[in-house]
């Protein structure tokens, strides 16, 4: 069975997200982090080896980095139709949206957040995000046209997280909205923290 080593109100969200899309079999286990405001612990119980989440552990696979993690998943469990294999001609579009996500949304979203998004590089590359994103879904409905796929995951989910640093667009708004109303999402939200704290609150 696989097990996901999970904090609440993080990034490891997207994947419990993805894993509810995929219909997986899975295990959360609840782990502390340090959080960005300073809450929070690193915990001796997170296999991470920096102590953070998501990771994965699949037998004697341990996998992190979130895209790593959804494409580890939608390789493992190609019948769920949420990744495009090894073969298919939209691999690399796939591939490609998958490390944007990592390697130019993320750092772009957390630029503009701390104020460090005012550099004029730095702008020009929020504004790249921005057309790439637009240009997307003026083609839509998700991300890669007709298909959902852990595209829609996990640059949604990060755009969902996001949406206040991102321009008004009713493409946008939309977009989230039909991302927000699938089963596996609101699944996901009711997993996201431990039975006893959802109790609690
Ligand atoms: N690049 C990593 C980043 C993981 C990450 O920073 N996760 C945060 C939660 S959103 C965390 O665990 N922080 C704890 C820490 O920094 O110690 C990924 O995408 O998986």
């Amino acid at each position: 069975m696989l097990a996901l080593y999970h904090a609440p109100r993080s990034r490891s969200g997207r994947t419990v997200w993805l894993l509810e899309e995929l219909g997986a079999a899975y295990d959360i286990r609840f782990v502390d982090i340090v959080y960005g405001d300073g809450s929070g612990r690193r915990d001796p119980a997170n296999v991470h080896p920096d102590g953070k989440v998501p990771a994965l552990v699949d037998g004697d696979a341990l996998v992190t980095e979130s895209l790593a993690v959804a494409l580890y998943l939608t390789d493992l469990l190609p019948e769920a139709g949420l990744g495009v294999l090894v073969g298919d001609p939209a691999r690399g579009t796939y591939l490609t949206w998958l490390a944007w996500c990592a390697g130019e949304l993320e750092p772009t979203i957390f630029a503009q957040m701390t104020g460090a998004g005012d550099d004029p590089r730095a702008k020009a590359g929020f504004d790249a995000v921005v057309a790439r994103i637009d240009a997307a879904l003026a083609a839509g409905p998700y991300l890669m046209g007709d298909r959902f796929t852990a595209v829609d995951v996990m640059v949604g989910g990060t755009l969902a997280w996001a949406r206040s640093v991102m321009p008004p667009s009713a493409a946008l708004d939309a977009y989230l909205a039909r991302l927000n109303e699938r089963p596996a999402s609101i699944a996901a939200c009711a997993k996201d923290a431990p039975a006893a704290d959802r109790q609690a609150a």
